[in-house]
């Protein structure tokens, strides 16, 4: 699990992130659909091109979702409930689809962050995305 350190940690990237929540947020989506085309099939009515300005809109929702998520990392189940549900009874989604999406935003901050991308960066941010993700796909079970 998460140490204090790491909860504070994630915290204080996510609040850097926000001026560039669009950036992150849709260069992390268009990575998921280059990479894994089928992903593209949840999205048939969006303009997928590179900084579309439906992609950058969707894209900044996710980011500020991972923000909120990280704020309270304490009650991320019930924090989350609506948006796990949302994905799950309404969009449809595959679950296995949450692992690729937190792989392209791993890159897309690694990119971003450049040398404060740490080991450390890298692992905590890895176990949230893998709890975040865990969260998303819990109605399904
Ligand atoms: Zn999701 C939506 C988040 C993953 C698909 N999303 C959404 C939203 C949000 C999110 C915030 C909005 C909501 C409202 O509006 O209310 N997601 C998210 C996150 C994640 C995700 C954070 C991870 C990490 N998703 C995902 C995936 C997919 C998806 C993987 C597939 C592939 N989503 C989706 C869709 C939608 C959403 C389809 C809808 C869109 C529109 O609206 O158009």
């Amino acid at each position: 699990m998460l140490s204090k350190y790491e909860k504070e940690l994630l915290v204080i990237i996510w609040e850097k992130m926000m001026p560039v929540a669009e950036d992150i947020g849709s260069e992390s989506l268009l990575r998921m659909f280059t990479t894994f085309p089928k992903t593209k099939t949840y999205f048939a009515h969006l303009d997928i091109k590179p900084r579309s300005k439906q992609m950058l809109s969707h894209g900044k929702k996710i980011v500020y979702a991972l923000h909120e998520g990280a704020k309270n990392i304490g009650t991320l189940a019930s924090t989350l409930a609506p948006l796990s549900r949302f994905h799950a009874y309404q969009l449809r989604i595959d679950p296995t689809n949450f692992k690729l999406l937190s792989h392209c935003i791993l890159v897309t901050l690694a990119c971003h962050m450049k040398d404060e991308f740490t080991p450390v960066a890298h692992a905590a941010m890895d176990k949230y995305l893998s709890a975040f993700a865990a969260v998303l796909a819990e109605k399904y079970r």
